[in-house]
């Protein structure tokens, strides 16, 4: 269903100073809605900050070449000027528990609130809520928003943009990419976003310990259930041995479902700061949203996630005897 922008366009014509955030260890999607946002609120000659709970992982410094643009929330030099912010953007993201460290600040937060956003809901946050679930990405609703307040397509904006739907459909490939998406595409690389730079420098800039540590992950796959479920897990001491940091572990999960039969990969990772962070993926009828709700996470049908109190293996326990039962009897779409 189309979103009417009008209460964003009105918060424009009223505010000045604007905060624009996004959900923990973020991804292409959160990071170039970002930029996209950022970018049609400074035409509209906005002040803007865009404040994160987790830093900038490395692979998408190309979104901020001068490393000014995204600020992180715990090393802030002067954390009470983020008051003087008059009204809270919240991309990808509908949990507090997403927003991590910045979750107090934004329910002490006293001016409007807006979430643009295309999951699954779990929390109101107070906020205004301009979303799409059947969007493949928020990347895209803000090119709606773009089209709907009249704003520039240009160059930083289309790549962050592309670079947000690119990485939301496993690039144009995961059942959410329609022509829609594909019309989306190319409007942004006629605005001047490379397509192929893009690429380059997401997928071709690996480090020895993310390769390292994918080849780890792999040797330790398991599968059972004649091979509908498969999973890996990762932990701490993996990224260590390997050279490896956290978000090298973005795209781990994507290998549990290419394995022919699978309908539901899962991958463990353990957190530096406690528990563990489940995903779930499945190309065929299984609800992950739903799954990872009873584990208080969210997210997609097809795509959702969780963190978990517990040790490793306390965690992979709990949450594979939860998912046999979810797949037995035999799941549809097999
Ligand atoms: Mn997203």
């Amino acid at each position: 269903m189309p979103i009417d922008w009008t209460p964003l366009a009105d918060l424009i014509e009223t505010h000045d100073r604007f905060l624009v955030t996004t959900h923990v260890r973020p991804d292409g999607d959160a990071l170039g809605s970002e930029v996209g946002m950022a970018g049609l609120l400074r035409q509209k000659g906005k002040n803007v900050r865009v404040v994160n709970s987790s830093p900038t992982p490395p692979r998408y410094d190309f979104l901020d070449p001068e490393g000014t643009f995204f600020e992180h929330f715990q090393t802030l030099s002067s954390p009470e000027s983020l008051t003087e912010c008059e009204v809270a953007v919240i991309l990808d993201l509908s949990a507090w528990n997403q927003l991590g460290e910045m979750a107090g600040f934004i329910r002490e937060f006293s001016g409007p609130r807006v979430v643009i956003d295309h999951h699954v809901s779990q929390d109101d946050l107070g906020a205004i809520f301009l979303k799409d679930k059947t969007a493949e990405a928020t990347g895209t609703l803000i090119l709606e928003a773009v089209h709907a307040l009249g704003g520039m397509l240009t160059r930083e904006v289309a790549t962050g943009l592309l670079t947000a739907i690119a990485m939301d459909t496993g690039w144009f490939r995961h059942s959410n990419t329609d022509a829609g998406t594909l019309r989306a595409a190319a409007e942004l690389i006629d605005a001047g976003a490379g397509i192929d730079r893009i690429y380059r420098l997401l997928f071709e800039r690996n480090t020895l310990g993310r390769l390292r540590l994918i080849g780890e992950a792999l040797t330790r796959l398991q599968v059972e259930m004649d091979g509908r479920l498969a999973y890996a897990a990762v932990g701490l001491d993996d990224l260590h041995r390997t050279g490896a940091i956290p978000p090298d572990t973005e795209d781990l999960i994507d290998y549990t479902v290419s394995l022919r039969g699978v309908e539901l990969g899962l991958l463990f990772i353990e957190q530096a700061r406690g528990g563990v962070k489940v995903s779930f993926r499945t190309r065929s009828g299984v609800d992950c949203a739903a799954i990872a709700g009873r584990f208080s996470g969210g997210g997609h049908r097809a795509a959702a996630g969780a963190t978990i109190a517990g040790t490793l293996p306390e965690v992979v326990d709990r949450v594979l005897s939860e998912v046999r039962q979810a797949l037995e009897p035999s799941a549809p779409g097999r």
